[in-house]
């Protein structure tokens, strides 16, 4: 199976990065991650994204905050599909670190998720590995059908308690 590479701007953003891990595990997903800002180590994220797939990597994950340039800089020097989650930070809650990952250019795009999303990060990650491994695509169709059923028992709790 393909790797997920995951990388933060910088270790404060670990809390966060811990949701993308913790799905990455249950999902048996191999995964390296590291800490590389795009600002304070500009060429260290250049070597990450452009040696990525070579390395066995099929996804990268971004989580950067503030002015957050790290997922757009890793999708400048790879191909491989770009997962961007916006960190909050105390100024702005996180909508800067949104509108700097959304507003990519054309020809690079970054997939965005929620501030502060680690856990749909980790998700999309599998899904996109998915697509070449039904070993993995029948853990997301259970994980899809588990969350439907505990849905249907709290609807069925509610109706008990409001008769
Ligand atoms: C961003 O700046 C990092 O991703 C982090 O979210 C934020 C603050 O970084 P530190 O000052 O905590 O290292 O680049």
């Amino acid at each position: 199976m393909k790797k997920v590479l995951v990388v933060m701007g910088s270790d404060s953003d670990l809390p966060v990065v811990e949701g993308a891990v913790a799905q990455l595990t249950a999902f048996d997903i191999p995964f390296e991650a590291h800490v590389c800002s795009a600002h304070r180590t500009p060429d260290y994220a250049a070597e990450l994204a452009r040696n990525a797939a070579q390395k066995g990597f099929g996804v990268i994950i971004a989580f950067a905050g503030k002015a957050a340039h790290l997922a757009g800089v890793l999708a400048a020097y790879t191909a491989l599909p770009v997962v961007a989650v916006p960190v909050s930070a105390r100024a702005l809650d996180g909508i800067d670190a949104l509108l700097s990952m959304v507003q990519m250019p054309p020809g690079v795009p970054v997939a965005t998720v929620a501030i502060d999303g680690g856990k749909n990060a980790g998700v999309l990650a599998a899904q996109i590995l998915a697509l070449s491994d039904a070993a993995l695509f029948d853990k997301l169709e259970t994980m899809k059908a588990d969350m439907a059923a505990s849905v249907l028992k709290k609807d069925e709790e509610l109706q008990g308690r409001l008769k």
